[in-house]
């Protein structure tokens, strides 16, 4: 079942999290053999799919921004909403059960941080900043294609069902936005597990503290192991756990918090989660294409042709250089 947005090609060139980094997209999209034509890039056979996260921290968001919407506009590409985005969305709009002073996101020094730099490159250019939140609210929050499936942190399907029965598609409105503001809500689960994906909490108080001095008191789970028994068996983030509770058997509890997507399922790719080294997929049938290029990482893409099993040989990446300056030092925080 192909879902609405999704584009016929011969084949896909599915691309991680771009944080402002265009031109080192640009270099990656001419890798891949998309030219500009008019305006926009474009492959003579081939589209593109975005993983969402395309704005903060890098010092081009609103070429990126540009560039994306464009091939997204001329049916050359798709994008995912990813958190950032959703972020963005919740942190300039208005609560509608307020007195017209609260943002469904707190506007607390934390969370202007993380989008800051969005805010102040288009600080010069509000009205085109209005009109991509605009856009935003349409954005597909998962893609289905006949070969794979896109989302930008975790396929939940249990999730994805039980939205398209109850509101027959698969981005937000208006309505939907406000109401993912009550986390307890369906869309409120769905846009923190499929744009966030699965956190766990550390049992006993514990915390890890980053190499950056950041104390989560979460960590982030996998959700592609087979049966895992210990915490170190989901675990999937930089930051090792703590030892005293790496080797425990969780709970049963804590077992039905993860969700299981198995490899006999279809494809699935996804960004979001900071990777770093050569990219590889992570199970015969998924795949990570976030390896932080704005972090002087990657930006990955993997070029689908609709095969089963994943092959290595088809991640394509431009390493971040020079080309990308005015990259900010960077800080971890809990909303990466
Ligand atoms: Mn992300």
């Amino acid at each position: 079942m192909a879902l609405e947005g999704s584009v016929n090609a011969q084949g896909y060139d599915i691309i991680g999290d771009i944080h402002g980094c265009a031109n080192t997209l640009k270099l990656l999209l001419g890798k891949l053999g998309y030219a500009p034509i008019a305006g926009v890039y474009r492959h003579p056979s081939r589209k593109a799919v975005f993983l969402g996260d395309v704005i903060d921290r890098g010092p081009r968001i609103r070429e990126a921004l540009q560039l994306v919407k464009a091939m997204v506009d001329a049916d050359e590409a798709s994008m995912l909403l990813g958190n950032h985005e959703y972020n963005a969305l919740c942190y300039c709009t208005q609560s509608s059960d307020s007195d017209g002073n609260t943002y469904l996101r707190a506007h607390s020094p934390r969370h202007y941080h993380l989008i800051q730099d969005t805010l102040e490159q288009f600080s010069m250019y509000q009205e085109e900043w209005n009109e991509y939140l605009e856009w935003f609210k349409t954005l597909p929050l998962f893609l289905e294609f006949d070969d794979f499936r896109v989302v930008h942190a975790c396929w939940d399907s249990t999730l994805i069902a039980e939205y398209q029965h109850l509101y027959g598609h698969n981005r937000l409105s208006d309505d939907l936005l406000q109401e993912s503001a009550n986390k307890q809500s369906l869309a409120g689960r769905l846009l923190d597990r499929l744009t966030r994906g699965i956190d766990i909490r550390l049992p006993d108080s514990l915390s890890v503290t980053s190499k950056d001095g950041f104390v989560r008191h979460f960590f982030r789970a996998s959700f592609w192991v087979p049966d895992p028994r210990t915490y170190n068996d989901v675990v999937f983030q930089p930051d090792p756990l703590p030892e005293a509770i790496a080797h425990r058997a969780m709970t049963d509890e804590v077992k039905g918090k993860l969700f299981y997507y198995s490899e006999a399922e279809k494809p699935l790719f996804i960004g979001h989660y900071w990777r770093s080294g050569i990219p590889a997929s992570l199970t015969s049938n998924i795949a990570c294409l976030d390896y932080s290029a704005v972090k002087y990482g990657k930006l990955v893409a993997y070029r689908m042709d609709g095969e089963k099993v994943l092959d290595e040989r088809k991640f394509v990446w431009v390493s971040v250089e020079p080309q990308e300056p005015g990259l900010p030092d960077w800080e971890s925080d809990s909303d990466d």
